[in-house]
C-alpha cells in the first residue's frame, strides 16, 4: 500500500465520521434547528403571531399571520424515530399555553409550528400600555419519543404582533365659550383622543373637516394642531355676522391613526359659542337713513330756523328724498353690550357757535339714547340759516368709540325752493300752513290781475266809443229819424 493510497483511505474515513456525526445530530428529535439566544437559564425559542379576534380565527384559521415556526427537530406526536412529545408548561401565564396554541408538524413542509387557536387582544381593555399583551412566555418541554427520559427544556417567547383593529376615539365631548375679540392664534380648547393599538396603528393625528351645508361651520375660522389637538383661532371672529340666536360655530374634528394600508378614524364636533365684544361703536338711527352695515352712513338732521327758540328744544327733521319727517336724535351701541352713550357738540360750521347750544342725553325704554338740542344764546336768523353743528355720540367705555352726525338749519322757504320737499307726519300742520299761505297769495294775485284786466277793458271800450266816425252819427240820425239842433248848427252845408 502506497503512501498515497493511505492518505486517501484516511480522508475517506474522516469524511465518513463527519457525515455520520452530522446526520446523527440533525436527526435528533428536540434539538433546536439553530441555537437561539440564551435569554435566561434555558435556551430560548423566539416566535411571533398576530393578535386575532374570534372571527379572524374562524374565517382564516390557517393564515400564516396566526402561526409561527417552532424551530425544533423532530416530528410532533409521531411514532417515527424522530417523533417527539411537546409539553408547554403553565409557569409564566395564568392561562395554559396549550389552550392558546396548538403545536403541530405541517405535513407538506415537515416543519413544526405553533398556531393560534384562541383570540388574543394585544391591546388590552384600555389605552394604557399596562394591560397590553406584547409577549407570551412559557417553558416548553420536549421529549424524544424514542427515549422519554431525555427531555429538553426551552423558554419560548411568542411576540404578539399588533393589528390595527381599534379606531381612535375622543375621550369626551367638547363645548367652549369664547369672546369674539380673542386674537388669532389663541388656543380655544384642546381635544384628546385615544387609540389602543401600537406604534403606527395607534399613532393619531387631528385635522379639521368642513361641514357641508352648515351655516355655523367653523372650519374657516379655527384650526387644530395635528399632534396635540390644540384648537386655535385661525381667522378673526365676528359675533355680529352670526345669525341671531345662533351665536356659535360647529367645528368638526377628525382623528386618524396611521395604520396601513387602511387608517382608521373617528370624529367629534366641538361647539364653540361666541360672545359679543366691544368692537363696534355707536350708531345714529332714524327712519329712512342710508344704512351701511346696520348703521346710518351719513346721519344728517335739519331744523327750520323758525323752530329754533331760546331755551326750547329744537325740533329736528330727517329727510329722505323729498319727504322730511320730524325725528329725534337717537343712537345706540352697535354691539349688543348696550354701552352707555353720551352726546356732545364737537364743532360748528362756521366755527365759534358751540356755546350757543346745549345738548343733553337721556336713555329711552328701547335701549336707545336720545339727544336734546337747545339754543341757549340768541343767534340771528341769517347766521343760523347758514349754520351746521356736528354732534358726537360716544360710548362711555375706555375705547371711547363714537359716531358723528350733523345738524343744519334752514329757512322754511329755503326748503321749498331747493327741491320742493315737504314735511310729513307730525309736522304736516306746519306744512299745510305753508301751503295755505302760498295758496292765499296766489288767489290774491289772481284776483288783482283779473281786476286790472277788467278795468283795462272798460277803459278801452270808453275810449273807442269817444273816437266813433261822423258817418256813423248820420246813419244813426237817419235811422232814428231824430233831429239834433245843436249838431246841425255846427255842421257845414
Ligand atoms: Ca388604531
Ligand atoms: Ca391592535
Ligand atoms: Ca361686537
Ligand atoms: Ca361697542
Amino acid at each position: 500500500m502506497t503512501l498515497k493510497m493511505l492518505k486517501m483511505l484516511l480522508s475517506a474515513f474522516f469524511m465518513c465520521i463527519v457525515l455520520t456525526s452530522k446526520v446523527t445530530k440533525a436527526q435528533k428529535a428536540c434539538d433546536p434547528i439553530d441555537n437561539g439566544p440564551y435569554l435566561g437559564v434555558l435556551p430560548s425559542l423566539l416566535m411571533s403571531v398576530s393578535e386575532a379576534t374570534e372571527e379572524d380565527l374562524r374565517m382564516y384559521p390557517l393564515d400564516p399571520m396566526f402561526s409561527s415556526e417552532l424551530r425544533l427537530m423532530g416530528v410532533i406526536d409521531s411514532v417515527s424515530p424522530n417523533g417527539m412529545i411537546i409539553t408547554p408548561q403553565m409557569d409564566y401565564q395564568l392561562v395554559d399555553p396549550s389552550e392558546i396554541f396548538v403545536f403541530e408538524t405541517d405535513a407538506s413542509s415537515n416543519r413544526n409550528r405553533i398556531r393560534l387557536v384562541r383570540p388574543i387582544d394585544r391591546d388590552g381593555q384600555t389605552a394604557s400600555f399596562d394591560d397590553d399583551i406584547n409577549t407570551l412566555k412559557f417553558t416548553l418541554k420536549c421529549q424524544p419519543k424514542y427515549n422519554t427520559s431525555l427531555e429538553r427544556l426551552y423558554t419560548v417567547h411568542v411576540q404578539i404582533l399588533d393589528k390595527n383593529d381599534n379606531s381612535p376615539h375622543f375621550v369626551e365631548t367638547y363645548e367652549v365659550e369664547i369672546n369674539e375679540l380673542l386674537p388669532v392664534g389663541s388656543t380655544v380648547i384642546t381635544v384628546s383622543a385615544e387609540d389602543r393599538d401600537l406604534n403606527l396603528d395607534g399613532n393619531i393625528t387631528y385635522s379639521v373637516v368642513q361641514i357641508a351645508n352648515d351655516l355655523n361651520d367653523g372650519s374657516r375660522l379655527f384650526d387644530v394642531d395635528a399632534l396635540h389637538g390644540n384648537v386655535k383661532v385661525r381667522n378673526p371672529l365676528d359675533y355680529e355676522s352670526l345669525p341671531v340666536n345662533q351665536k356659535f360655530y360647529n367645528l368638526r374634528i377628525q382623528v386618524q391613526d396611521a395604520g396601513m394600508p387602511s387608517p382608521m378614524s373617528s370624529f367629534t364636533t366641538v361647539k364653540i359659542t361666541v360672545t359679543d365684544g366691544d368692537d363696534l361703536g355707536p350708531f345714529f338711527q332714524y327712519t329712512g337713513c342710508q344704512e351701511h352695515k346696520g348703521a346710518c352712513a351719513w346721519p344728517e338732521y335739519s331744523a327750520y330756523t323758525k323752530d329754533v327758540q331760546k331755551n326750547k328744544e329744537i325740533r329736528l327733521m330727517t329727510t329722505k328724498g323729498t319727504e322730511s319727517t320730524y325725528a329725534d336724535i337717537q343712537a345706540k351701541d352697535m354691539d349688543s353690550l348696550s354701552s352707555e352713550i353720551q352726546f356732545s357738540i364737537i364743532a360748528t360750521t362756521p366755527r365759534g357757535f358751540d356755546l350757543h347750544f346745549s345738548i343733553s342725553t337721556t336713555i329711552m325704554a328701547n335701549g336707545y339714547y336720545r339727544a336734546t338740542l337747545n339754543l341757549v344764546s340768541e343767534i340771528d336768523t341769517n347766521t343760523l340759516s347758514n349754520l351746521q353743528i356736528l354732534i358726537k355720540a360716544e360710548e362711555a367705555t375706555f375705547r371711547r368709540r363714537h359716531a358723528i352726525a350733523s345738524v343744519r338749519f334752514m329757512k322754511p322757504e329755503e326748503n321749498s325752493n331747493t327741491g320742493g320737499s315737504s314735511v310729513s307726519g307730525q309736522q304736516t300742520s306746519s306744512g299745510n300752513e305753508i301751503t295755505s299761505l302760498n295758496l292765499g297769495l296766489i288767489i290774491a294775485v289772481a284776483v288783482a290781475l283779473t281786476l286790472i284786466v277788467c278795468l283795462s277793458l272798460v277803459v278801452i271800450v270808453i275810449a273807442c266809443r269817444r273816437r266813433s266816425p261822423p258817418d256813423d252819427k248820420k246813419n244813426l240820425m237817419t235811422t232814428s229819424g231824430h233831429s239834433n239842433g245843436a249838431y246841425n248848427e255846427h255842421t257845414p252845408l
